[in-house]
């Protein structure tokens, strides 16, 4: 079974943990060809790269990292995000500098991921390749993917903070999410990058060979809206012969964490399962999706959109396989119980 799943951060770490545990772990690396785990399965996180920055002359990919430390044992079970057991003295010392900015948690266990992914970038290498690197370290147990190599950024266009009147000027999502709290008036999105960004290698593939494509309950803007934005993916989404299936990240119609319903307030839509649903649209629609699996309790009415509601809490990777179950078995993907050795079995 070939599961792509098309992830941001948080969630989307938490989301693929609940897709490994229902499937089983990847084994690394899996190069084109390559046989795929134990159990036939092989999964492939498209990940996003919208919130990827320079600070401080390295490169930063937050949600790539995000999912590489949740799947490998060393995210930050607090903050979810960043290392665990963290120092800051590199932060502070930058401080003293004055370097700009000091608003960004750089820590220390982290930013050695961060010079390595710099040295790699610097020496030629692309990002899917670096990140493969880093992956060799973390076994994640399944295959992450940058949405693409090429600089790809979410920049978000707000009030000038000390201009007149209605001047307005674009700040890095990172600006806009960390230092502001997304808490200044918004006005919109924009991907900021090269002319020429496609997908990175690989991802084409993972989307056309897929049995099935999960969309993560990660941010439907900053996120999967970012992924989606990379010329190219729309149209393989759209093309593909797997079931598209979202899982809506909101649960009585109220994103879980981040900022999902401001995100959705600047674009003009309404926080609710059925808006977003509606927002990504039908594929017999031209939209990207066939099915959409809602929390227990919201409702959603969409033409050429398969609903199913399934309890959407992702407490643990054993609960959020059930989830994963129930999103596969809405478009007629049956997953085997015995899919993976210590697969959960049906609690309900
Ligand atoms: N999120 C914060 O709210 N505050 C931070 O200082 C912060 C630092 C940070 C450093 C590395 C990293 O990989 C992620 C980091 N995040 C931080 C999360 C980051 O802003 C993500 O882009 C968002 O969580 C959205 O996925």
């Amino acid at each position: 079974m070939k599961v792509t799943v098309l992830v941001g951060g948080v969630g989307g770490a938490r989301f693929l943990s609940g897709v490994r545990e229902l499937l089983g772990p990847t084994p690394f690396p899996v190069a084109a060809g390559d046989s795929a785990s134990s159990n036939g399965n092989e999964i492939t996180a498209v990940v996003n790269v919208g919130d990827d920055a320079w600070m401080h002359g390295v490169r930063i990919c937050p949600d790539l990292d995000t999912c590489m430390y949740t799947l490998g044992g060393g995210i930050d079970p607090e903050r979810s995000w960043g290392r665990a057991d963290e120092s800051w003295h590199a932060k502070e010392e930058l401080a003293a500098y004055g370097a700009d900015p000091d608003w960004f948690g750089l820590g220390d266990r982290d930013l050695a991921t961060h010079l390595i992914r710099t040295q790699m970038l610097d020496a030629g290498y692309r990002l899917a390749d670096v990140t493969a690197a880093l992956c060799r370290r973390w076994q994640p147990g399944v295959r992450l993917l940058p949405a693409t190599d090429e600089r790809h950024e979410t920049h978000v266009v707000v009030a000038k903070p000390d201009g007149s009147e209605g001047e307005r000027v674009a700040i890095h999502f990172q600006e806009w999410w960390v230092k502001h709290r997304a808490q200044i008036p918004t006005f919109g999105f924009a991907q900021v990058g090269s002319d020429d960004t496609a997908p990175a290698p690989g991802v084409a593939e993972a989307i056309a060979d897929a049995d099935i494509i999960l969309l993560a309950p990660s941010n439907p803007v900053v996120s999967i809206g970012a992924i989606v934005s990379v010329p190219g993916i729309r149209s393989a989404l759209r093309t593909t012969s797997a079931p598209v299936v979202g899982i809506s990240p909101v649960i009585d119609n109220r994103p879980l964490r981040g900022m999902a319903d401001e995100c959705l307030s600047v674009i003009g839509v309404e926080s609710s399962a059925e808006a977003i649903a509606a927002h990504y649209g039908a594929r017999s629609a031209n939209g990207i999706l066939d099915g959409w699996l809602i929390a227990e309790g919201d409702t959603a009415h969409v033409d050429g959109i398969a609903i199913g509601t399934a309890p959407l809490l992702m407490t643990d990777p054993q609960t959020t396989a059930v989830m994963v179950r129930d999103a596969c078995a809405l478009v007629g993907v049956d997953i085997p119980q015995a899919a993976h050795p210590d697969a959960t079995g049906d609690a309900r």
